[in-house]
């Protein structure tokens, strides 16, 4: 069982200005950020991380949408962490998450949902190396 997950807070996040509310969700749950910073993506590291769903509709729409403003990556660490961040962001569609989740609280819709959970312990490590350099994290993590 991995300790690490990526969160981002998408564009919409950032554009409501829920940025600390958010943040404030996930500490409280348990989680220590090891590293953040803000930052708009690229076309190219846009489509380069969502490159699993290239052959969706809606890839250019999100890819559109990952590169509308800045968005808040976040290097996380918790036991467990990609399952319990996952729930605690709720279902990818807003209107199917739990109560008291943050997609539930603040997102709008599938499309625009504010926030991003690494699905795999395999994926948190890529996803995490997408935004932040070895000695960005080197000294964060405990292992
Ligand atoms: P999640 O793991 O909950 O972030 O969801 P997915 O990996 O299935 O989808 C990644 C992103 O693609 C979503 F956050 C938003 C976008 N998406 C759509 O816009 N429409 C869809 O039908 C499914 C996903």
């Amino acid at each position: 069982m991995g300790n690490k997950t990526l969160a981002i807070i998408k564009p919409d996040g950032v554009k409501k200005n829920v940025i600390g509310e958010v943040i404030k969700k996930i500490t409280a749950a348990g989680f220590k950020i090891k590293a953040l910073k803000m930052v708009r993506l690229t076309k190219d590291s846009a489509s380069g991380f969502y490159e699993v769903h290239k052959e969706r509709g809606f890839f250019a729409d999100l890819v559109e949408f990952m590169t509308s403003g800045p968005c808040v990556p976040i290097a996380l660490e918790k036991e467990n962490a990609v399952a319990d961040f996952r729930k605690l962001i709720g279902a990818t569609d807003p209107a199917e998450a739990d109560e008291g989740t943050i997609r539930k609280l603040y997102a709008e819709s599938k499309a625009y949902n504010i926030i991003h959970g690494s699905d795999s312990d395999e994926n948190a490590a890529i996803e995490i190396a997408h935004f932040f350099s070895r000695k960005e994290l080197l000294e964060n993590y405990t292992d």
